[in-house]
């Protein structure tokens, strides 16, 4: 898609509203330095957890309203909002409700900023046919439209990085870079022949008979997993009641019979990404890792973020099947199965036997996807949509 680059904005506002976890924070973070570094945009981030926020970004400071952070000027986004001129570009995150007072400073602007809901990632088909929708507002002379990531062409595509991909290029072809990457978070070199897997995921049931199945199987197994959610199970797993309790002993390596666990800090996103590309197999969730994992060119398993009424499952699905295209039989089931019982639907030890069995196939498969993505660039396909608003409007 071409871009036309002098008519894109010069300000961008995004307001984004912590619901739980990192994934609004993260999305948002990761757009607004995009924006600001790659384009050159004055980025405002309007956020109402700096706590959240500052687990992402070392340099952040929780209890400043103002800052800047890596290229973008990043506000706490309190009850008693400033008076501020918008943006040309403003940006809510995940449907979130945008301060009254703004809201009406928007439609009192001559130059109407263009407005857009940057929504939630989904692999389902009525995608392609909302995004990019209007949505006028009842009162005001302002026009919101959906913006709406995805795998299509049809859709706003992904969060992508301009120089991600030779970064990782780049890093996958080190072993030093990777060695120095697994010194400094504390592990050990690599062994011939093990499978270095991370996970990251919510509490989930199938984590004892998974955790189990490894410690049983053949290939010795080293577990890396990011302090958060699902880590009491796993200090379950080997017998402790409390994790709180083993790191205060300074413990956190644990080891029943091929399988190795080890806990890592919660890392800056940049880092985050390397030990992605450095394992062999990675456990996500959400929807922000998931779009990593598929960055870094490796097999991943998704826990998909739970919702009372069981949609989830037909992302889920929705997403296995887009994916899987191009795959064996053999090497889909596998995949599909291993993704349905890590969320609750099927044997785990078996589904992990079999996917494992289809580690090879699984491999280029995840290479060949990205290069099906990465054309499909969500900040430039938001720009160029920006643009041809702005020449709607001009007639
Ligand atoms: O934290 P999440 O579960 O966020 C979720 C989802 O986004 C979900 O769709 C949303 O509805 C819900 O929040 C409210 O998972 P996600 O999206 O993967 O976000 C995690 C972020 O944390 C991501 O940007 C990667 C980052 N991260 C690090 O920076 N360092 C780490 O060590 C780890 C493990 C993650």
């Amino acid at each position: 898609m071409t871009s036309v680059i002098n008519s894109y904005p010069k300000t961008c506002d995004i307001f984004c509203t912590v619901v739980d976890n990192y994934g609004d924070i993260g999305v948002s973070w990761r757009l607004a330095r995009q924006l600001a570094n790659e384009h050159d945009i004055r980025v405002r981030l309007w956020v109402d957890d700096l706590r959240s926020f500052a687990k992402l970004c070392s340099e952040a400071n929780a209890v400043l309203d103002e800052q800047c952070c890596r290229g973008v000027e990043v506000r706490h986004w309190g009850k008693a909002f400033p008076a501020v001129k918008p943006a040309g570009l403003v940006i809510e995150a995940f449907a979130c409700k945008l301060p009254e007072s703004y809201v009406e400073a928007m439609g009192a602007q001559a130059h109407k900023p263009v407005w857009l809901n940057l929504e939630y990632l989904s692999a389902e088909e009525w995608v392609d046919g909302a995004h990019r929708l209007p949505s006028p507002h009842q009162r005001l002379p302002l026009v919101k439209y959906f913006f709406f990531p995805g795998f299509t062409g049809k859709t706003g595509g992904l969060l992508l990085e301009r120089d991600l991909l030779a970064r990782r290029d780049a890093f996958q072809a080190d072993p030093v870079a990777q060695q120095a990457f697994w010194e400094s978070v504390g592990m050990p070199e690599r062994m011939k022949g093990d499978l270095r897997v991370s996970l990251f995921s919510y509490e989930n049931k199938a984590v004892a008979d998974l955790l189990e199945a490894w410690a049983q199987g053949a290939t010795p197994i080293v577990c890396c997993v990011p302090e958060g959610r699902v880590l009491p199970q796993v200090a379950a797993f080997f017998g402790e009641a409390s994790f709180d309790k083993l790191r205060t002993n300074g413990v956190d390596t644990w080891q029943r019979g091929n399988l190795r666990v080890q806990v890592l800090p919660f890392v800056e996103q940049e880092r985050y990404d390397e030990l992605l590309w450095a394992c062999d197999v990675n456990f996500v969730r959400g929807e922000d890792s998931c779009v990593r994992a598929q960055w870094a060119g490796k097999p991943f398993v998704w826990h998909i973020y739970p919702q009372h009424d069981g949609v989830h499952m037909q992302k889920l699905q929705a997403l296995s099947t887009l994916y899987g295209k191009g795959l064996s039989e053999k090497a889909y089931q596998a995949n599909e199965n291993m993704w349905l019982a890590w969320n609750g639907d099927g044997d785990i030890a078996s589904a992990w036997q079999a996917y494992a069995a289809q580690r090879i196939e699984l491999d280029h498969h995840a290479r060949a996807w990205v290069d099906q993505l990465e054309d499909n660039n969500l900040a430039l396909n938001l720009l160029d949509f920006f643009s041809q608003v702005g020449r709607i409007r001009a007639f």
